[in-house]
């Protein structure tokens, strides 16, 4: 039987300081993350992917936290100065954030473990007992102070978190482990073709889920070590991990969400992930429960008037069934089915838009169609404009469409300027 003072989790979460990996640019979203990092990309109505793991670390009490920033960082950071700058120095509160800038070599981030080896300074400084390292890549919502309270008990110095995940799913995409009795690690391949399975399962596999607890002095030494060795590609999963459990404990912490009715947890690494994890949140009763006020997501809050639908005359019907509309939105004569708005969408007369995706900023001009489809940021969809109906139209107009029909338009792709 454990025994835990009364503020047993509060220590351990004051004593750790939280890393949100958050540089990589998420190739397979193609023209969504071309100017922005997929940790940037928007998600769920009014969110950023981003805003997942810091809201999870400030439910969890952990309130020291750096986000590592490298690839197409802009908006990242703009959201992060909005939306996270609040915090109090003086508090003990802070949300730094730790671009590539060339500070221990001439080279940027090399692999994830380099990102953090070349802050590790300034992780130092925090005195933290405990760092935990984070992707920024991922939507689910998730009780640190549990994870850090097994990290303790098991006197491992490393944790991973992991999940099953069918091994299908897992080829080449996932960290996977093998773990005995005792939830100790005995094995780690950084992304194998063919994963090993789970022992009472041949089609489940235990994948990691990129999230590490470290003591922070066996961190150092291993980042140390590490750089000292050639041919390292300096990354957590291909290098220090399967380095590390032939010498040392590694405890293996099984996810379980903090919304008990599934285990939710999204990677939204392709176009196809990305709209499916939209829709579901559109369903009457999704698994990823937003409107938990024990457990609220965070996010930059733009001063905007509440949305307006407008009905003017008996044929034409200003309406959302089934849908999710942000602030600043206006659903004018037109209808919207199954489908996310976020901030500032117009929505014109005439217009049918179903099981769709638009981005902030979107306009769609009066007697359009468009189904399934992303809308990024600032798209002016031309009136009469019909998209998601044919693949080959769509095609030659330049969207992309994918294997499972979703079609992404982009503003470069509509012709308009960049940079919006
Ligand atoms: P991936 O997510 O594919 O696998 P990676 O591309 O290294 O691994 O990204 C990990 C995190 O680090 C992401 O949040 C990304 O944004 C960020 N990142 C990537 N390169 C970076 C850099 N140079 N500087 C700063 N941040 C960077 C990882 C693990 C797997 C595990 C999956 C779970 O390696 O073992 O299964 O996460 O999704
Ligand atoms: P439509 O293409 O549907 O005719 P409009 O841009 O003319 O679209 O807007 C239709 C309706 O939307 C207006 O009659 C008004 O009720 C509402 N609307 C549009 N812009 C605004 C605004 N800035 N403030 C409040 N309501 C607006």
């Amino acid at each position: 039987m454990v025994n835990r003072s009364p503020r047993y989790i509060s220590n351990l979460t004051r004593d750790t300081y939280a890393l949100i990996l958050a540089g990589g640019r998420g190739s397979r979203l193609h023209e969504l993350t071309t100017w922005r990092a997929k940790p940037a990309l928007y998600f769920g109505g009014k969110f950023r992917i981003i805003d997942f793991p810091l809201s999870n670390c400030v439910n969890s009490g952990i309130r020291r936290i750096g986000v590592i920033t490298q690839y197409k960082s802009h908006s990242l950071i703009r959201h992060l100065v909005r939306g996270w700058g609040h915090f109090k120095k003086e508090l003990g509160e802070s949300v730094e954030i730790l671009p590539a800038s060339q500070r221990f070599s001439e080279n940027w981030y090399q692999g994830t473990a380099d990102a953090v080896f070349q802050n590790i300074d300034i992780i130092r400084d925090e005195m933290p007992k405990y760092v935990m390292i984070l992707s920024g890549d991922h939507i689910y919502r998730m009780d640190y102070g549990a994870l850090l309270a097994k990290h303790a008990e098991s006197k491992a110095p490393m944790t991973v978190c992991c999940m099953p995940v069918k091994c299908k799913e897992a080829a080449g995409a996932f960290g996977v482990m093998s773990v005995d009795e005792n939830m100790h690690v005995t094995g780690f391949e950084e992304k194998p073709a063919s994963p090993h399975p789970l022992p009472n399962n041949p089609e489940m596999c235990l994948a990691s889920m990129g999230n590490y607890v470290f003591d922070a002095d066996f961190l150092f030494e291993q980042l140390k070590r590490d750089a000292e060795t050639d041919g390292s590609q300096r990354d957590f999963g291909k290098d220090i991990i399967p380095s590390i459990i032939k010498e040392h404990t590694v405890h293996a912490y099984p996810f379980d969400s903090h919304d008990q009715r599934e285990t939710y947890w999204r990677d939204v690494g392709t176009l196809d992930s990305f709209w499916e994890a939209n829709m579901e949140l559109v369903s009457p009763v999704p698994a990823l429960n937003l409107y938990d006020k024990r457990w609220p997501i965070w996010t930059y809050q733009e001063q905007l008037p509440p949305a307006k639908f407008v009905w003017e005359e008996t044929n034409r019907t200003g309406s959302a069934i089934n849908s999710v509309v942000s602030g600043g939105c206006i659903i004018s004569g037109a209808t919207l089915r199954k489908s996310l708005c976020f901030s500032n969408v117009r929505v014109h007369s005439y217009s049918q838009v179903n099981e769709s995706v638009l981005l902030p900023d979107v306009e769609i001009k009066r007697h359009c169609n468009i189904n399934r489809a992303i809308l990024d940021r600032g798209c002016v969809i031309p009136e009469g404009t019909t998209i998601g109906k044919n693949k080959d139209e769509d095609v030659a107009r330049g969207f992309r469409v994918t294997d499972n029909n979703v079609v992404l338009v982009t503003r470069e792709m509509l012709g308009l300027p960049v940079g919006y």
